[in-house]
C-alpha cells in the first residue's frame, strides 16, 4: 500500500502575501512530496509495507520514522492554515486557552517564543494532556507529539525551508504572519475530538 501526498486544503497562492506560492511549491511540492517518495521507497516489499501511516508513525525507527512522521507532521500544518484563518479561537478552545494560560495573549506571546526559541530544525506545538490541560512544546526534527500521551491541536513548522523563501533568516516574522493563518476551527475540532 503505497502512500498518498495528500491533497493541499487550499490553492498554492492561496495563503498570500503571508506565505507565498513559491513557498508552497517547495514545502509542499517538493518536500512533503519528497517524504512520501522516500517513505514508499524504503518500506516497499517490507513487513511494514501495509502499515497505516499512524502505526509507522508510533512504531518505526530511523529513515522510516523520519519519512513518516514528516508526512504526518506536514499534512497537520497544512490543516493548521487557511486564506480564511487568524483572528481569536472561541468556545470550549478559548475557555480551555485562559484557563491554561491566563488569556489569548498569555498564550501567543508563549507560543511565539515556544516557536521562535526552537533551535535547528522542528515544531511548535499546543497540545491537550491527557488531564485536559493546554500544553506548548517543542519537538526536533520530525519527532511529533503522536508518539506520546498529548493530542496535538495546532503546530508550526520552524524548519527552515517553511519561511527561507518569503523571510530569509527573520523566523520572527515567519511566526507573526503564521497567526494571520491560524486555522480555529481545525484547532477547536482537534481539542474536542
Ligand atoms: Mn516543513
Amino acid at each position: 500500500m503505497a502512500h498518498l501526498l495528500p491533497e493541499l486544503p487550499y490553492e498554492l497562492d492561496a495563503l498570500e502575501p503571508h506565505i507565498s506560492k513559491e513557498t508552497l511549491e517547495y514545502h509542499y511540492g517538493k518536500h512533503h512530496a519528497g517524504y512520501v517518495g522516500k517513505l514508499n521507497a524504503a518500506i516497499e516489499g517490507t513487513d511494514q509495507a501495509e502499515m497505516s501511516l499512524e502505526d509507522l508513525v508510533k512504531n518505526a525507527e530511523g529513515g522510516v520514522f523520519n519519512n513518516a512522521a514528516q508526512i504526518w507532521n506536514h499534512s497537520f500544518y497544512w490543516n493548521c492554515l487557511s486564506p480564511n484563518g487568524g483572528g481569536e479561537p472561541t468556545g470550549d478552545l478559548a475557555a480551555a486557552i485562559t484557563a491554561s494560560f491566563g488569556s489569548f495573549a498569555e498564550f501567543k506571546t508563549a507560543f511565539t517564543a515556544k516557536a521562535g526559541t526552537l533551535f535547528g530544525s522542528g515544531w511548535a506545538w499546543l497540545v491537550k494532556n491527557p488531564d485536559g490541560s493546554l500544553e506548548i512544546t517543542q519537538t526536533f526534527n520530525a519527532d511529533t507529539p503522536l508518539t506520546g500521551a498529548a493530542t496535538p491541536l495546532l503546530t508550526c513548522d520552524v524548519w527552515e525551508h517553511a519561511y527561507y523563501v518569503d523571510y530569509r533568516n527573520a523566523r520572527p516574522s515567519y511566526i507573526e504572519a503564521f497567526w494571520n493563518l491560524l486555522n480555529w476551527d481545525f484547532v477547536s475540532a482537534n481539542f474536542s475530538a
